[in-house]
């Protein structure tokens, strides 16, 4: 058996002073790469990373993907940061599950207690200026404007907001709320109205789906998601109204939701329905024209409540609808998006919404 030859005391003193030399080295480099603070984030993810199973984000442009088997329209993770209240960059979050973990399901909506703008305020604390939300633990799948047309009805803004704000951010959406207020005292268009918050929202923030919602229209289920499918969705399917059901098979009222793409592809809403009735069926003539489907919850889930309320001044039926709705292939390309024209007034940012008062004009004489 051979004798371990002992290392003489100099050679294992120098290399001590190597090893102890390496990793002084080793810590100061670390350490003002750290402080330089250029990577900080990124040396922080580093360490995140072997915990989570965050994605990576390639495409500079989100995409929409259409899973097999489902009818959901699936939005990419965004590779452009995104901002969470704490205003720190937020690009290695996991994106948001398909099926929000937070939502409770059948809801209770009564509209006998009044609410406060300031109540709903305190309720929502994560609701930044404007009326917008950013999950902050996940990349949202959609960037969602709810567009909602409006003229003097304050008190049922309450309500939508009181009710919305949470469900909203219970179904993980990025999402601002834009409230498309017709100036002054003309006959209301409801349609027109959409077609410019659609407009007046893209410049703000490159939303990929859009829903366009009456204020007065509550869903009695958080599950009914308020995004895009791969067809326009049709949201308020069985209004208390109309005994939880659909009035006729084409209804197409009170809430929708469209994709960009889809919105483009039907030249958005006509701008000619003046005053009640016609338009939403005008936009259900549109889809189908387009080759496209309505999508719909289940009628249990797609439950909803309105709250009740007189009729408008200057929304008195349109005499106009039933021949304008027997034309929609040929105002498809005529009327919409391609002529839209208005004045914007003002905008107001407002804590929980974004207002938006519009002269939207007056029907030819
Ligand atoms: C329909 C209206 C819709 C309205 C529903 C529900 C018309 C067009 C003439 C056939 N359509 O009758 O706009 O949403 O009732 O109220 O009036």
């Amino acid at each position: 058996m051979a004798d371990r030859v002992p290392l003489p005391g100099s050679i294992l003193k120098k290399t001590c002073c190597i090893v102890v030399f390496v990793c002084a080295l080793h810590l100061s480099v670390t350490l003002v790469y750290y402080l330089s603070g250029q990577d900080q984030e990124r040396i922080i993810h580093f360490f995140f990373q072997s915990h989570t199973t965050s994605p990576t984000t390639t495409s500079e442009t989100p995409e929409l993907r259409t899973p097999t088997g489902s009818n959901f329209v699936m939005v990419a993770p965004q590779a452009n940061p995104v901002k969470n209240e704490l205003g720190t960059k937020a690009n290695n979050l996991p994106p948001c599950p398909e099926t929000p973990p937070r939502l409770v399901g059948p809801l209770k909506i009564e509209f006998n207690q009044p609410v406060t703008l300031e109540e709903v305020k305190d309720q929502n604390p994560n609701v930044n200026f404007g009326g917008r939300f950013t999950p902050n633990d996940c990349i949202a799948l959609q960037k969602v404007a709810v567009i909602i047309p409006f003229r003097n009805r304050d008190e049922h803004l309450k309500y939508y907001l009181y009710y919305m704000h949470p469900i909203f951010q219970r179904q993980q959406l990025d999402y601002g709320i834009y409230v498309i207020n017709q100036d002054g005292e003309g006959t209301f268009n409801r349609a027109k109205l959409l077609n410019v918050g659609y407009m007046e929202a893209l410049k703000e923030y490159d939303y990929n789906c859009f829903v366009f919602s009456d204020v007065d229209l509550i869903p009695l289920d958080d599950r009914n998601l308020y995004r895009c499918f791969n067809q326009p969705r049709h949201l308020t399917v069985a209004m208390d109204k109309f005994g939880f059901r659909l009035p006729y098979t084409q209804f197409f009222g009170g809430a929708a939701s469209f994709s960009k793409e889809q919105y483009d592809k039907i030249n958005g809403f006509p701008n000619q329905y003046w005053g009640w009735g016609g338009e939403d069926d005008d936009i259900y003539n549109r889809v189908t024209i387009r080759g496209m489907e309505i999508s719909r919850p289940d009628g249990l889930l797609g439950r909803c409540r309105m709250i009740r309320h007189d009729r408008d001044d200057k929304n008195a039926d349109n005499p106009e609808r039933f021949n304008r709705l027997a034309h929609t292939r040929q105002t498809i390309d005529s009327d919409g998006l391609n002529t839209l024209t208005y004045t914007v007034i003002r905008t107001e940012k407002f804590d929980l919404y974004t207002k938006i008062t519009v002269d939207v004009g007056s029907p030819p004489r």
